[in-house]
């Protein structure tokens, strides 16, 4: 008898260990949000948006609209070199800090990168 209850409630510990495993396994799919993507678009010899704000692994696309080339160059950190007309570049943050890039072919065109 007292055996059997032994074996219940070995079998009701295990079941509740593997039932706190898929809670927190669900939990920790439901929070971890991957890596997102984001674009900032050149058209008109500017940056849009200026600024752009992203988290850490985060992807951001600069997609050029305009009918000639453009840079998107932060010296030291990253440097897209010319972006053709109707293309693009794609960068993956990987570092925080907030990083101010300019356009090398049009040193009016500023941008600022702010990684969380
Ligand atoms: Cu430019």
């Amino acid at each position: 008898m007292t055996r059997a209850r032994e074996q219940l409630t070995a079998a009701a510990a295990a079941c509740a260990a593997v039932s706190l495993f898929l809670a927190s396994a669900g939990i920790g799919l439901a929070t971890a949000a991957g890596p997102t993507t984001h674009t900032v678009v050149i058209d008109g010899v500017k940056y849009e948006p200026e600024t752009v704000t992203v988290k850490r692994g985060d992807t951001i696309v600069w997609i050029n609209k305009d009918p000639f080339p453009h840079t998107v160059t932060a010296t030291g950190v990253f440097d897209s070199h010319e972006i053709a007309a109707g293309k693009s570049w794609k960068y993956t943050a990987r570092k925080a800090g907030e990083y101010a890039y300019v356009c090398t072919l049009h040193p009016n065109m500023k941008g600022t990168l702010k990684v969380e």
